[in-house]
C-alpha cells in the first residue's frame, strides 16, 4: 500500500542560485540530484485570468514541483484533515507535493508562470476530481 502523507511532508525546496553579475540568475533541477523523483514530464500553467483558480483535484501516486518560474500564486494544499496554503514567488523555490494531496492554486498575478516537474507521464486514472471522492479514498490511504 502507498504510505500515507500529510500536507507538512510537502517542502519547500531550495534550488541553487548561479548568479552572474550582469546577466541575471539561473536555477537547476536534475534528476539524483536535488530531486526526490525522477522527472518524466514538464508543464506550464500560464495566461490565467485574474481571480481563477487551477488544479481542484489530487493525485493518487504523482509526485511533483511546482515552482512559481515567473509571478506569484498560492497553492492550497489538502491531506483530508490538514490545509496548508504556500505561497510561491520565487523562480529558486519549489513546493515539492508528494501524492494523495487536494491541491488548488489560486490567486495568480500578472504573468505568473506555474512550472510543474512531474514524476509521471499523464494518465487520467491517476486523477481523483470529486472532493467526496477523495475522501473516501484517504480513509483507506
Ligand atoms: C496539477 C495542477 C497543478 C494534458 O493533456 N497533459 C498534461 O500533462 C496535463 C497536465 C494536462 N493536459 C490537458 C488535460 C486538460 O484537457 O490539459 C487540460 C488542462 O488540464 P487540467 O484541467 O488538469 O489543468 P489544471 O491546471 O487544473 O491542473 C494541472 C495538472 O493537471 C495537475 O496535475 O497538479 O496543474
Amino acid at each position: 500500500m502507498m504510505e500515507k502523507y500529510s500536507v507538512f511532508d510537502c517542502t519547500i525546496l531550495e534550488l541553487d542560485r548561479h548568479h552572474s553579475d550582469r546577466k541575471g540568475n539561473l536555477s537547476v533541477v536534475e534528476n539524483g540530484v536535488n530531486l526526490p523523483f525522477d522527472v518524466k514530464r514538464v508543464y506550464y500553467i500560464y495566461d490565467v485570468p485574474g481571480g481563477e483558480s487551477r488544479g481542484a483535484h489530487a493525485h493518487k501516486a504523482l509526485e511533483q514541483l511546482i515552482v512559481a518560474a515567473s509571478g506569484s500564486f498560492t497553492v492550497t494544499l489538502d491531506d483530508g484533515i490538514h490545509k496548508r496554503n504556500v505561497f510561491l514567488n520565487r523562480p529558486y523555490q519549489g513546493l515539492y507535493v508528494k501524492p494523495g494531496m487536494w491541491r488548488d492554486l489560486a490567486d495568480f498575478s500578472s504573468g505568473a508562470v506555474a512550472m510543474v516537474l512531474a514524476s509521471e507521464a499523464y494518465q487520467k486514472e491517476d486523477y481523483i476530481r470529486d472532493y467526496n471522492d477523495f475522501l473516501k479514498y484517504k480513509k483507506n490511504h
